[in-house]
């Protein structure tokens, strides 16, 4: 049987990217994310490619639709978790709980659920490989990030103390943390508002969904004794969540 790489939030952006990276890599795929016509498009995409794709349409913030879904999977050799977001940019006494909820409910309960279901048939079979998707604002709390960055704080802690817990069982847990990446993320953080979201990137080439895939292709097929446990990617152009050269032409 071909290897199979679960990637979840594949309808968009590192997701997507991944799945179709992983597909050329080799792997079978299973894609999740809530836009059943997203997946649609993808698994016809991958299977182009050459690879099965199995689509799974739920939202990772209900528990029961991750046992639903998940738990029927046999073999996992390789998954990542991804689906998250930003909700809001705003001060602390600005904020909605309602993107409160979702950032925490999505970014740290969403990958708990998953990572339990996965990790449980992971460590019977002895081996596999978790990438769970950080960010720099995971070690760098910003102004107007309070709850977002929380959650990626989360995410890295998470992410070491797992990879102690399953340290005996042969699965290996990496950890990327990118700065900037050009997807739906602007998009999504600040409501749908396109205009704002692009000025975001405004004179300066952000990462791409296939720069961070290269790099989960390039951990999983390191060899068995290597592990890349925490991996920071930046555009050039950035330093840290608060340092970002733009170049912009002056009229
Ligand atoms: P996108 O918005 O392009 O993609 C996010 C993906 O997550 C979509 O496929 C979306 O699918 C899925 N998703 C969101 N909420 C849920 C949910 N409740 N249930 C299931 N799937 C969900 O953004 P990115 O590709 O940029 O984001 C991917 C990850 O990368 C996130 O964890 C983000 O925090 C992280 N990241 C992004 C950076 C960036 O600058 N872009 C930098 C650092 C980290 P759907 O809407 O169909 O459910
Ligand atoms: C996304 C990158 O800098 O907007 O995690 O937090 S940042």
């Amino acid at each position: 049987m071909k290897k199979q790489a679960i990637i979840t939030g594949a309808t968009s952006g590192i997701g997507r990217a991944t799945a179709l990276r992983l597909a050329a890599l080799g792997y079978d795929i299973v894609a999740t994310g809530r836009r059943a016509d997203r997946l649609e498009t993808l698994r016809r995409e991958v299977e182009q490619a050459g690879a099965a794709c199995r689509t799974l349409c739920f939202d990772v913030r209900s528990e029961e639709e991750c046992e639903k879904y998940l738990d029927p999977i046999e073999q996992v050799d390789v998954l990542v978790n991804n689906a998250g977001l930003a909700a809001g940019l705003e001060h602390i006494d600005r904020g909605s709980t309602a993107d409160w909820d979702a950032m925490i409910d999505t970014n740290v309960k969403g990958l708990l659920y998953v990572t339990r279901i996965v990790s449980r048939k992971m460590v019977a079979a002895g081996s596999g490989h978790i990438i769970n998707i950080g960010s720099i604002a995971g070690t760098e709390p910003y102004e107007n990030g309070a709850v977002y960055c929380a959650s990626k704080h989360a995410v890295h802690a998470i992410s070491q103390a797992m990879r102690a817990d399953l340290l005996a069982s042969g699965v290996k847990v990496s950890e990327i943390r990118p700065g900037m990446v050009e997807t739906e993320f602007s998009l999504v953080r600040f409501h749908g508002d396109r205009e704002r979201a692009d000025r975001v990137y405004d004179g300066v080439t952000p990462l791409t969904g296939d720069d961070i895939a290269e790099a989960i292709a390039w951990i999983v097929q390191l060899p068995a004794h290597m592990n890349v446990n925490d991996m920071v990617l930046m555009p050039a152009q950035q330093a840290g969540a608060y340092y970002t050269c733009k170049k912009i032409s002056k009229p």
